[in-house]
């Protein structure tokens, strides 16, 4: 096992801040959605292990309120992770073994649905013990909360793979914060309504620079839609296309006010502690949420995610 050592010994030098080891058979046997397998196999018949890597956003990024800062730094946050998986894989294959990086933010048309990618990076990097699923389904981390990015390294070496926490991290509805924030209330119970959010989320990805153009070409006047090409939006748009800048990452406050993690206190809890979204709408959504998991009643979205929210091989 010298070479699980210096791997991550190796992961961490090229700058990653979390590293884990998932087991290929058991991301094989445990697909996040059985009508969709996210599977390593699918990918790559003879993979063994994937390594997860995951790197925190810097704690002023939550200090900046520009969102085009925002925007951009969280893609340089996706490309550093790139990089370190791509050297990670030449450094296994230095080794003697094959390696790749993970399609990252590619969704698999092949998967149906424009929201899978080939490979679901929450759910590896629970599987690798980095940290469990939070009611909006994100990852939580004990030591930053949600605020990390994922990439992961498929390769047909067997390493000895990381435990599962074995130990829920979020507290579900009973905190609740993060379905409180969400500015188009799409946190559901242990569920995301995924539509919603990437309104938000991904506010300069594909669907919404098909939107804009509908609106360009649906605008009454000729004056009207040269307003839209000229609008900010549309440099956006640009800017998106040339660097991938809130194509993928464009809404951060389910991130800036989960509780989780040893910065919260430290970096954050000054600044995120009152959440203005509130309403009586969504206080009455968490009450009935809380009253459901005490009657014992089925609730559908941790059925489905039960293993990733509890960290457990069940
Ligand atoms: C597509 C995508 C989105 C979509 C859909 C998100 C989603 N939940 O799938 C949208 C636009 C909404 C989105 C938003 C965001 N994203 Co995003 N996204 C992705 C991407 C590219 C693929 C996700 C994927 O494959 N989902 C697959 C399905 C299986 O996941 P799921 O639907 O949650 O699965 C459960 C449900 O389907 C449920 N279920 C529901 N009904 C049913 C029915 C049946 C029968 C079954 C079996 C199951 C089932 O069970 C499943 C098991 O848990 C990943 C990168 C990657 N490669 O993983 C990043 C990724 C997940 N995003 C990320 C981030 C950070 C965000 C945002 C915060 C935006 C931002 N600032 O960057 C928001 C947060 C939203 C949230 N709470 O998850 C990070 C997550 C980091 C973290 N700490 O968790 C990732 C990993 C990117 C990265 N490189 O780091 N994202």
């Amino acid at each position: 096992m010298e070479n699980v050592q210096s791997i991550k010994t190796k992961a961490y030098e090229l700058g990653a801040d979390l590293v884990g080891i998932a087991d290929a058979e058991k991301l094989n046997l445990n697909p996040p959605d059985s009508r969709w397998p996210q599977t390593p196999k699918r990918i790559w018949e003879e993979c063994r292990s994937v390594i997860v890597i995951a790197k925190r956003i810097p704690f002023g990024f939550f200090r900046s309120k520009d969102l085009s800062t925002r925007l951009y730094v969280a893609q340089l946050i996706m490309n550093r992770l790139d990089n370190i998986a791509l050297e990670l894989s030449y450094f296994i294959e230095s080794l003697g073994y094959y390696a790749f990086p993970a399609a990252q933010n590619y969704t698999d048309p092949e998967l149906k649905r424009a929201t899978y990618a080939p490979l679901s990076l929450r759910h590896a990097a629970v599987e690798a013990g980095l940290g469990t699923l939070g009611l909006n389904l994100n990852l939580v981390t004990p030591n930053f909360g949600p605020r990390v990015y994922l990439q992961a390294v498929l390769t047909d070496l067997r390493l000895r793979p990381d435990k599962m926490l074995n130990n829920p991290i979020c507290l579900g509805p009973k905190c609740g914060r993060c379905l409180l924030a969400c500015p188009v209330d799409a946190v559901g119970h242990w569920k995301l309504d995924k539509r919603r959010c990437s309104m938000k989320a991904q506010r300069y990805g594909v669907a919404s620079l098909i939107k804009h153009i509908h609106k360009i070409i649906d605008a009454q006047t000729k004056e009207e839609s040269k307003e839209l090409v000229k609008s900010m939006d549309f440099v956006s748009f640009w800017q998106a296309l040339r660097t991938g800048a809130g194509a993928y990452g464009a809404c951060f406050r389910c991130m800036e006010v989960c509780p989780i993690g040893d910065d919260y206190s430290k970096h954050l809890k000054d600044l995120y502690r009152h959440i203005p979204e509130i309403t009586m709408k969504k206080l009455n959504k968490i009450k009935e949420m809380i009253t459901a998991e005490k009657s014992g009643i089925e609730v559908l979205g941790f059925v489905h995610s039960s293993r990733w929210i509890l960290g457990k091989d069940i």
